[in-house]
């Protein structure tokens, strides 16, 4: 998916409130991460995949790796139309091994253009161990051959997340092009339905649940006592009924009909010139 950035969206602690010893980031962040990911998370529970309808969202795909040159696409179009913006391509680390992978990555570089490429590594690609598939087990290493800024990052905390993500924006705004990111994280349900997670045992799922973020994010937020008992129950309570109402949505609206396959496609309006559907 390929998803365009204007500016930062959460702010830091003033530096007294830094300087006081307490959280780097502020009470209103920890309670945005900590709203946004339980949403996150509880449409993923619910439907297994997050399909949002949002403005500058260009969607999922279901051709591993297609969007990575999408994404630097867009980039593309910002940079073409003098914009800040910046292009943000997600892929799981199943998608790394894609050709089309290394032509975005030279293309990207060679153009300087306005694109981070995140990389969600979850350790596997369906039941497929990193390890199985290639001999570069350190994904950050992708980049080195077009010598684009490559790090891994710890997914499981939102602060380091963050600040990476900061950086990378800041370096495509001053145009010097785009930034790779191993952002290291975990999957703790199975691939889909279908997957018996013969490849793992309980102890390592339940060795990255204790590092969970959304229960550091929660823990931030009770330690600090920025939100009360029934505050913290208003949210999860709110993320219930957005994700309730979803799915009725969901269910109740009409299938599309077949003509919409070809809308927003393509520029001619009559391509590819089928006259009866
Ligand atoms: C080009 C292509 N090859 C194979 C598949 C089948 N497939 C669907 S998901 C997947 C694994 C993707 O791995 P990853 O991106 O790490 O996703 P995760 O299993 O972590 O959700 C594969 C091989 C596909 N959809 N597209
Ligand atoms: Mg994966």
């Amino acid at each position: 998916m390929a998803v365009k950035a204007t500016k930062a969206p959460v702010k830091a602690t003033t530096k007294k409130a830094a300087a006081a010893g307490k959280t780097k980031f502020s009470k209103e962040t920890y309670i945005k991460w900590y709203k946004d990911m339980l949403l996150i998370r509880k449409f993923e529970e619910k439907t297994g995949q997050l399909y949002i309808q949002q403005k500058y969202f260009m969607g999922g795909h279901g051709i591993v790796g297609a969007q990575i040159a999408m994404g630097a696409g867009v980039a593309f179009a910002e940079k073409y139309a003098g914009t800040e913006n910046v292009a943000f391509v997600s892929m799981g680390d199943g998608a790394v091994r894609q050709g089309a992978l290394h032509e975005t990555f030279n293309m990207a570089m060679s153009w300087k253009l306005p694109v981070i490429f995140i990389i969600e590594n979850n350790g596997y690609a369906m039941g497929t161990s990193i390890e199985r598939t290639t001999n570069v087990h350190d994904l950050s290493k992708i980049g080195l051959s077009y010598e684009m800024p490559s790090k891994s990052v710890n997914g499981m905390s939102p602060e380091a997340v963050h600040e990476a993500i900061e950086e990378a924006c800041e370096r495509a705004r001053r145009g010097d092009g785009p930034t790779l990111l191993d952002i290291r994280t975990y999957r703790y349900k199975g691939h889909s339905m279908s997957d018996p997670q013969k490849y793992r045992t309980k102890e390592e799922v339940a060795e990255y649940m204790e590092k969970d973020p959304i229960e550091h994010c929660l823990k931030v937020i009770k330690d600090n006592k920025w939100l009360s008992e029934n505050e913290i129950k208003d949210i999860e309570s709110w993320v219930k009924k957005e994700v309730e109402e979803s799915v009725e949505f969901a269910e109740n609206s009409p299938y599309p009909e077949a003509h919409e396959l070809y809308e927003d496609v393509y520029v001619e309006p009559n391509y590819p010139f089928i006259k009866e559907y």
